[in-house]
């Protein structure tokens, strides 16, 4: 019976031995498979002199995964798992490890801690995918980072998360290797860190009397007060607990906006004197710190407790989203700009910024700030956190500067990874796991160089939407996992069907370990696309895709429907609906596409000024593939132009009759989106002449709530030009003021 045992576990350990290799993430630089296994048992011990802690951390996680407790034992056995700490170990960096799993041993070799805690954390997931057999393959792990920053940050002012629910998160990025925790403590709706010079900041700025509910446009709120804060003890133990998992907590500080909390408690340090309340709509707020002396008294004395707390050499001074509305008609301000010789409000920020630097630089601490920190010129040494896109990591590099990656569109954890109607309300956007896993930190404009500036990438968990922990959970996965690789610096993008893969196996673990995820890697998603004039729209999951079932007329998909089998062709209005189904049964929600087929689909469409990266998916032909974007979901299927007009011309191939123009447009004034000032529709029988035939005035656009229909006497051209003008630079007393107004358009459809 024994025997039959033996052999039954060893054809198991075969198929595992493929999966281990596959499962891991992130993947490591080097893995070598040998044939046979270790059978992990109750008389393996833990042997590590060195590293203590690590042992422990071993020594608990086997007992959390297997239920073995195996000892910790000084001296080698004849089954041990030695942490073998050797300083004179220099074949790689300080974070490398070299993992070995030999017949009755295994081995984690690295020349500082941090590195047997990787080595470690590599074991536990091979003992996680094998936990049923508790064999695991004989192999050899060469491995190291790319990237010495690996960051993960979450917004605690927004919704606030406790000590323990900190710790958790810290345990999910330590599991997957992310050495850097950016703690966003302080922003308008709340003042979360204890400062024992300033108790005002807790008591007044750590509670706010309601939260919005819902979308940001609805403004509707909860009529609930809010808040919390973390006691000095309370910080230094989840500091210590971080440095136990080798993460450095950097702390973030916001100023001069994001300050509303502050000013709450400190009226005297805003431009008008107040009153202030702790801020209940999210966005962005126009009452930021003044630059007087009282004020940088205060923020020197937050900064001499917060470096007592904080062994990171990071300070994370904000800078972003400062409305420069207040200092532009503040006397004092007005004063300061003429006796320091500058030339503007955003030389003042650049002032403002460079003085805390300096401040921090003398007590041996760096700070980093949002890519606005260049704003009206750098401070000397400061570390660029590029957010809006990758040009500020870009300049940063190029003038000298270390820079982290952290793009909107790329790297935003509280924008949706799935399809709106199914996930919970998020911040907008479309960051699926497979573009996350598509990011290179490495921008190609950089010479080999200037890459060295680039620490690495980080993703950003804002929590304006996120009310609780498990939310929490949805949005960091799977997406942490992509996150992983792209910083380890493993990721293959073109790969990304084996990483779905590995995934899928780690979303079983979070199952048996009760953490939540996002189940949109199973979705169907469908994809436009159009080429050579003809829009098809194609379906797809990570499950098998021949069991989705679709209708064309707008009816629920049944499991009798049509099975999807090759992309299906567009060529005329329609809304086609899908769903996976297994044994019959729908396992995804249904998704929903309507088409509108006009005369302008699939024309040739060329554009003058082009769309914001983070909103140009698809480009030109986004306007012409007989899809509307949803208004609700803005992520997808619009342009998006930072600042400029629209001007689009569309070829129909040959002279056309028509006389409506229909496009949409958005107005979400708290994230700088507005409605154009004007629409102007003409056009041309060569190409070169236009002529203007009608247009709508501000009022009508207003008026028609962007659902924008121009229509006019037949015409007969080859030819039209739509013009859709931004309404420039956005007014006082509104989100962005004094920035350029975000256009957002889609769909030019022509009948
Ligand atoms: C912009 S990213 C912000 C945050 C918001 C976030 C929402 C950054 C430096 N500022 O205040 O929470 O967008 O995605």
């Amino acid at each position: 019976m024994k025997y039959i045992k033996y052999l039954f576990f060893s054809f198991f350990a075969v198929v595992g031995n493929s999966y281990a290799q596959q499962n891991l993430i992130p993947q490591p630089q080097q893995i070598d498979i040998k044939s046979g296994n270790l059978y992990l048992d109750r008389n393996f011990s833990i042997v590590g002199k060195g590293s203590p802690e690590e042992a422990k951390f071993l020594q608990k996680n086997i007992k959390e995964i297997t239920g073995l407790e195996l000892p910790i034992s000084s001296k080698d056995a004849k089954k041990s798992i030695i942490l073998n700490l050797d300083a004179q170990h220099t074949a790689f960096s300080n974070e490398g490890y070299e993992l070995i799993v030999a017949a009755n041993q295994i081995t984690i070799t690295a020349n500082q801690n941090r590195g047997i805690f990787y080595g470690i954390q590599t074991l536990l997931q091979l003992i996680e995918e094998n936990r049923s057999s508790l064999n695991i393959p004989l192999l050899l792990i060469q491995d190291a980072p790319k990237f010495a920053y690996r960051g993960m940050h979450l917004d605690v002012s927004r919704h606030f998360f406790s000590t323990e629910e900190v710790k958790q998160y810290l345990d999910y990025l330590a599991a997957y290797k992310i050495n850097k925790f950016h703690w966003h403590l302080t922003d308008d709706q709340g003042w979360r860190i204890e400062i024992k010079s300033h108790p005002k900041l807790t008591e007044v700025g750590a509670f706010r009397k309601e939260s919005q509910t819902g979308p940001y446009a609805a403004m509707t709120f909860d009529g609930k007060p809010y808040g919390g804060f973390y006691t000095q003890e309370q910080i230094k133990d989840v500091v210590a607990y971080a440095q136990a998992l080798h993460i450095e907590v950097i702390p973030e500080i916001e100023m001069p906006g994001h300050a509303q909390a502050v000013l709450a408690a400190y009226p005297e340090l805003s431009c008008t004197g107040g009153p202030f309340e702790v801020g209940t709509t999210w966005g962005v707020m126009d009452d930021i710190f003044c630059p007087k002396d009282e004020t940088f008294a205060l923020l020197e004395d937050v900064i001499d407790e917060v470096i007592t707390l904080f062994p990171s050499k990071y300070i994370h001074i904000g800078g972003d989203e400062a409305p420069k509305t207040r200092w532009k008609s503040c006397p004092h301000c007005q004063e300061l700009i003429k006796k320091e010789g500058l030339t503007d409000e955003l030389e003042l920020q650049s002032y403002f910024i460079t003085r805390m630097e300096k401040y921090i630089n003398e007590k041996g601490k760096s700070i980093i700030g949002w890519d606005e920190i260049l704003e009206g010129g750098l401070a000397p040494n400061a570390t660029v956190m590029s957010w809006t896109g990758i040009q500020g990591g870009i300049h940063a590099a190029k003038t000298g500067h270390d820079a982290i990656m952290t793009p909107t569109s790329h790297l935003y954890f509280d924008y949706y990874q799935g399809n709106p109607q199914t996930e919970p309300l998020a911040f907008g956007g479309d960051t699926r796991l497979d573009k996350v896993y598509s990011f290179n930190p490495i921008p190609s404009e950089l010479s080999a160089e200037e890459a060295k500036h680039i620490l690495g990438p980080q993703a950003n968990m804002w929590t304006e939407y996120i009310t609780n922990f498990k939310q929490v959970q949805h949005m960091l996965f799977p997406r942490l996992m992509a996150l992983s690789e792209v910083a380890w610096g493993t990721s293959k993008p073109d790969d990304y069907k084996k990483f779905e893969s590995r995934v899928i196996q780690h979303l079983k673990v979070l199952d048996r370990k009760g953490i939540n995820y996002s189940k949109a890697i199973y979705e169907v998603i469908g994809n436009i696309k159009l080429v050579d004039g003809q829009l098809t729209y194609t379906l797809s999951t990570a499950n098998d895709p021949k069991h989705i079932r679709y209708t064309i007329d707008g009816s629920e998909p049944s499991s009798a429907s049509l099975p999807y089998v090759s992309p299906i062709n567009i060529d005329q209005s329609q809304t086609i609906k899908a769903t996976y189904f297994e044994n019959g049964k729908p396992i995804s929600a249904t998704i929903t596409q309507s088409f509108d087929i006009s005369k302008s689909t699939g024309k040739n469409i060329r554009l003058v000024e082009q769309p914001g990266e983070a909103y140009s998916t698809g480009g030109a032909s986004t306007l012409i593939d007989g899809v509307f974007g949803d208004k609700q979901y803005f992520g997808k299927n619009w342009l998006g132009f930072n600042g400029k007009d629209v001007n689009a011309t569309i070829d129909f191939g040959k002279e056309t009759e028509f006389s409506t123009v229909k496009l949409s447009s958005l107005d979400r004034k708290g994230s700088w989106i507005h409605f154009p000032k004007e629409v102007r529709v003409s056009i041309s029988k060569d190409g070169s002449q236009y002529e203007f035939v009608k247009g709508l005035s501000q009022a009508e656009i207003i008026d028609s709530d962007g659902d924008l229909v121009v229509t006019f006497p037949v015409q007969n051209a080859r030819y039209i030009k739509v013009e859709v003008l931004n309404l420039g630079i956005i007014p006082d007393g509104q989100a962005g003021a004094g920035s350029g107004a975000w256009l957002f358009v889609d769909e030019i459809s022509v009948n």
